[in-house]
């Protein structure tokens, strides 16, 4: 993690002040899944306490023996153990009596339905089960995934889970290129993927990219391919004779039994890439039993699963958040899920809401990104729909602005439904920080506390606990079940990466602050904090106050180069529908901020723009702002959802202060 020296001790100021409290309803508390003794119990012994939790939820094969061998960074948990997570997610549910129950309710986005029940499933992942050893994967092979979201996406990944074959999901977004280098690292075997799939009312091609992303590659012996889109994609779809195998030619005539392999507690379940700033994505590791646990225990207790829920986490499945909590926590739970193939804006904004309204869906878990590209369109969309079964909303992907939270408090949540703000990471694979419904009294804009049995702390540049009141460092004390347990072929980068800024603890490379109750507020990146004139001013602060402002949509801030004051603050603001941008109303969130925040934080220049570079999961990339706010060429464009928004944002113009 790169830290300029020259910078006063590491603390990172807090300066916005927000001080509403929700405190949970008592009879949201009275039918909780989660108590507040939970914190207690687990902190006692936090290994018995995960170790018992394992014997409950897990179906195994073969008992562990030793709950978790801790070699300073490398963790092995539930050492001895043998289980399938396939079998978890899927069999023995319908062996319980469960196998009409809905696990998915597919919806594309064209408006075509599937309904896909835990049966259905047990059936067709069998089925993906044995195509796979027909096209010669075994246990300890490594799959490529690179489908839109549509059914066959969680059936494949759940398929070589069966087997054991790790799978690595690339985002259907990303290029040939960010393809083909996963593929090369990984060295994968097979690519699972689609003819295309739909996006904003057309059909998008993503077979083309695989065949590019093919001759960069020389690990690859067969494609296997969902027709997704068939003729409307121009000229159909080209396959390679020998290479390339139809899904339907294949899966669809295979034997829809198949007996899911044992498998070693530590046995690889999957890789995932995450894009640093710089060199190439690390393939995070995790493995199957603690993750399993993690993920499970974390989904039914953070989003208070019951039975009869319909549950819908409204992210791709290509990012962490769709693996743990669209298919493995909750599969592993029997929920009722909803998939849907599209984006939130087609045909209108009120897809979303519709979706709800039909499918009585009661709780809902989405990106601050989401939420603030409906608060741009303004509440009518949302009202127009009968949201009352929604009992549990969250969020996760960034900082909540508290506007944006208060809005989701108010017009989403009929402000009655509790919000959790869930913070996380791909490495840590379930989530760490966050409210538990019902128990937690929550503050718009703090994820709360950790996680029973997680240890969280706020260090200082020295790996001191700051004090109450103060920022810093966001670090991991202990080893949690579904924690990564690598960087795949590069066991050195994980220790350099992760466990070396502050010894014994884990740097999540987030900034953090402890207000006066202990509540944490995460403050972003520390890559991205800025610094004027000597104070490190968090980008979220000065975001929050800006979104705080009835003319602002969206806002994302940037420190730029200055001689007097080192950093000056570069602030980039997508405004409302209908307001209009001038000079004027820059001038008045310049002010808006200093008066908020303070006069250290007013922007010294601000720029309408009508779109931000975003990820796919939602993040702001502040990295190719700072490349606009300098002028400079941009840096690495590879994972950015939508290309041509830089280009936007630089004939937008901006306005700088006297
Ligand atoms: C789940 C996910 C991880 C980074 C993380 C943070 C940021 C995620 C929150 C958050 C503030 C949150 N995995 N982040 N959740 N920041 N509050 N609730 O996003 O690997 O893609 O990203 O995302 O910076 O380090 S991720």
């Amino acid at each position: 993690m790169s830290l300029d020296p020259n910078l006063p001790p590491s603390e990172i100021e807090n300066l916005l002040a927000e001080d509403r409290t929700f405190p949970p309803d008592p009879d949201f508390t009275a039918q909780a899944n989660a108590t507040v003794d939970l914190y207690a119990q687990a902190e006692a012994d936090p290994e018995a306490f995960w170790a018992a939790l394992a014997r409950e939820r897990i179906d195994w094969a073969e008992d562990f023996h030793t709950t978790l061998e801790w070699d300073l960074p490398f963790a092995r948990w539930f050492i001895g153990g043998k289980l399938n997570i396939a079998y978890n997610c899927v069999d023995r549910h319908v062996e319980r009596g469960l196998g009409d129950k809905v696990a998915y309710h597919w919806i594309g986005e064209p408006g075509d339905t599937r309904r896909i029940t835990f049966a259905d499933l047990q059936r067709e992942v069998s089925r993906a089960a044995n195509a796979l050893i027909e096209l010669g994967i075994t246990t300890g092979d490594r799959v490529a995934i690179y489908m839109p979201m549509i059914p066959e996406l969680p059936i494949a990944m759940l398929a070589c889970a069966r087997i054991g074959a790790p799978h690595t999901v690339v985002f259907g977004g990303f290029s040939a290129e960010a393809l083909s280098d996963r593929i090369n690292d990984a060295e994968a075997k097979l690519v699972i993927t689609a003819d295309g799939g739909w996006r904003r009312g057309k059909p998008a091609a993503l077979k083309p990219a695989v065949d590019d992303a093919l001759a960069m590659t020389t690990s690859v012996t067969h494609t296997l391919v969902v027709r997704r889109v068939g003729d409307a994609v121009d000229g159909g779809t080209a396959m390679v004779e020998g290479r390339d195998v139809w899904w339907h030619d294949i899966v669809d005539r295979q034997d829809d039994r198949h007996d899911p392999v044992p498998l070693d507690s530590e046995h690889m379940l999957y890789l995932l890439y995450t894009s640093g700033t710089t060199a190439k994505p690390k393939g995070i590791m995790h493995t199957t039993a603690g993750y399993l646990l993690g993920t499970s225990f974390t989904h039914e207790q953070i989003f208070d699963i019951k039975p009869d829920d319909v549950y819908w986490c409204a992210a791709d499945v290509g990012w962490v958040t769709g693996h743990s909590y669209i298919v493995y926590g909750p599969l592993a739970n029997a929920t009722t899920s909803i998939l849907y193939e599209g984006t939130p804006d087609t045909p209108d904004w009120s897809r979303w809401w519709q979706i709800i309204e039909d499918y009585k869906v009661s709780i809902l878990y989405c990106a601050p990104t989401a939420i603030r590209a409906h608060m741009k369109q303004g509440p009518q969309y949302a009202q127009a729909h009968d949201l009352s079964t929604l009992r549990v909303l969250g969020s996760v992907g960034e900082p909540i602005n508290p506007e944006a939270w208060l809005w989701y408090h108010e017009h989403i949540g009929g402000g009655r439904a509790p919000i959790v703000d869930t913070w996380w990471q791909t490495e840590t694979g379930m989530i760490m920080i966050t409210p538990l419904p019902g128990v937690t009294t929550t503050k718009p804009g703090s994820a709360t506390f950790p996680f029973p049995g997680v240890g969280a702390d706020v260090v200082d540049g020295e790996g001191n606990p700051v004090p109450l009141g103060s920022g810093g460092y966001l670090v991991l004390t202990r080893p949690w079940p579904a924690m990564l347990r690598g960087i795949y072929g590069d066991p050195e980068r994980y220790r350099q990466t992760y466990w070396s800024r502050f010894p014994g603890m884990y740097f999540a490379g987030d900034g953090a602050r402890r207000d006066a109750d202990g509540y944490l507020w995460l403050l972003g990146r520390v890559d991205d904090v800025m610094n004027v004139s000597g104070h490190r001013i968090s980008t979220i602060e000065v975001e929050s106050a800006l979104v705080d402002h009835k003319a602002v949509a969206e806002a994302a801030v940037v420190g730029k180069t200055d001689p007097i004051t080192g950093q000056a603050i570069f602030a980039f603001v997508i405004p409302k529908v209908g307001v209009e941008a001038n000079d004027a109303l820059a001038a008045e969130l310049r002010n808006h901020v200093a008066k908020a925040i303070g006069p250290i934080a007013k922007p010294k220049f601000l720029m309408f723009t009508p779109d931000l570079p975003k990820t796919r999961s939602g993040k702001i990339m502040r990295r190719l702002l700072r490349d606009i706010g300098e002028g400079r060429q941009l840096g690495d464009t590879t994972t950015l959802a939508d290309g041509g928004v830089v280009e936007a944002i630089r004939a937008s113009s901006g306005s700088a202060e006297e």
